[in-house]
């Protein structure tokens, strides 16, 4: 199979290209999970990792969101290490905690233990994703991988972190580990999202959440290169390439020159800055993810104004500045939706 020919003239593609559209697309990052009584329900027991290994799942938590909410687009269920995992990292995803290595990586041999990810790691990601393209109909689904820096920085700190110091003293002080590192890390997010969009995925997004904690000249020099890599064989496959982090003001531009259609910006960005930052590029963005808990008028003002400021955008796909808050109650997050359909662009 190659990208879906029934999702080919949804809004959501078009907006990506930087056609004219009907209405502004919308759809939210992390819009399955936890804010949802559903979802939930299908989690109870089973763990995060076992529940992304199973395509009927993944498919049922997938669907979840496009059911409630009528969103533009579907995002495959799963998360940044899972790739990690199928190649054989000793990882799990502990709740309330996130994603926890058990053998963190700190030297060259540790990198080479790391194997290459092929189609046969991942026939589960296959499975599902064949699954969700038949259930989608003219829905389009996004696949997605972590980007270089950021799956990396889970690597090397061996769980969260706020300041990634220890993966920065790899990037600064160990340039040979962290090349190697990077580029091991930029082939199995290649693999992954080749093998997303072989099985019918629409689009792609590259998260590389924490890179707003690089300077320019950091990730000019040690992340791009890798990131660029990675969407640059992404655009071989045909689809649209969505690159976004959170704080990143300052990299804007280079994660557009990174090699993206679409950039994805955080809500701390005025949209209209970011628009002048990625130049000639789609956006995607960026209402505060705390918005939904405003009262609804004052939810939908806001809105209102994201959507009027993309319109200077070469395309805007609406969307939170980052994403669904595990409290947020489903019933805002179903009224922004119908208002941003609702919302006249003529
Ligand atoms: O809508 C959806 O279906 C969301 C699917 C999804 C995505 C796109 C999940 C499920 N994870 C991700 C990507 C992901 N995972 C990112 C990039 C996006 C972002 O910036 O939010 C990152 C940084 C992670 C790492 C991760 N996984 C964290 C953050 C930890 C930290 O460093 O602060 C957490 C909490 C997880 C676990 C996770 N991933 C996804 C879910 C639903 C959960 C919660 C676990 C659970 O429900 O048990």
């Amino acid at each position: 199979m190659s990208p879906s020919p029934a999702a080919a003239d949804s809004v959501f593609l078009a907006a990506a290209r930087g056609e004219a559209v009907s209405h502004t697309p919308v759809w939210y990052m992390r819009q399955a999970g936890r804010s949802l009584p559903e979802y939930l329900k299908v989690r109870e027991g089973i763990g995060m990792l076992e529940s992304c290994m199973d395509p009927d799942l993944v498919v049922e938590i997938t669907m979840q969101p496009v059911r409630r909410y009528g969103v533009d687009a579907a995002i495959f269920f799963s998360d940044i290490v899972l790739p990690l995992k199928a190649v054989g990292v000793d990882l799990d995803i502990k709740p309330g905690v996130g994603p926890v290595v058990a053998e963190p990586v700190r030297t060259l041999a540790d990198v080479e233990r790391i194997p290459d990810l092929t189609p046969e790691h991942v026939t589960f990601i296959t499975q599902a994703v064949q699954g969700l393209v038949g259930e989608l109909g003219a829905t389009p689904l996004i696949g997605f991988a972590g980007a270089p820096f950021t799956v990396a920085s889970y690597l090397v700190e061996g769980g969260p972190s706020k300041d990634h110091a220890k993966t920065k003293a790899m990037m600064l002080g160990a340039p040979d580990v962290w090349d190697a590192l990077m580029r091991k890390i930029a082939q199995i997010a290649s693999a992954y999202l080749k093998v997303q969009v072989d099985a019918g995925a629409s689009a792609v997004q590259l998260f590389d959440s924490w890179a707003g904690a690089l300077t320019p000249q950091d990730y000019t020099e040690h992340v791009m290169p890798h990131s660029s890599r990675v969407l640059a064989e992404a655009g071989e496959l045909g689809v649209p390439r969505i690159h976004f982090g959170v704080g990143t003001t300052n990299l804007l531009t280079l994660m557009g020159e990174a090699g993206a259609d679409v950039v994805g910006i955080d809500w701390r960005t005025p949209l209209e800055r970011g628009i002048e930052l990625v130049g000639d590029r789609a956006v995607q963005g960026n209402l505060d993810p705390t918005l939904v808990f405003a009262p609804t008028d004052v939810m939908t003002a806001r809105a209102a104004q994201v959507i009027e400021a993309g319109r200077s955008a070469k395309g805007h796909i609406f969307n939170l500045g980052h994403g669904v808050i595990p409290s947020t109650n489903p019933d805002q997050l179903k009224k922004l939706t119908d208002f941003v359909h609702s919302y006249p662009l003529g």
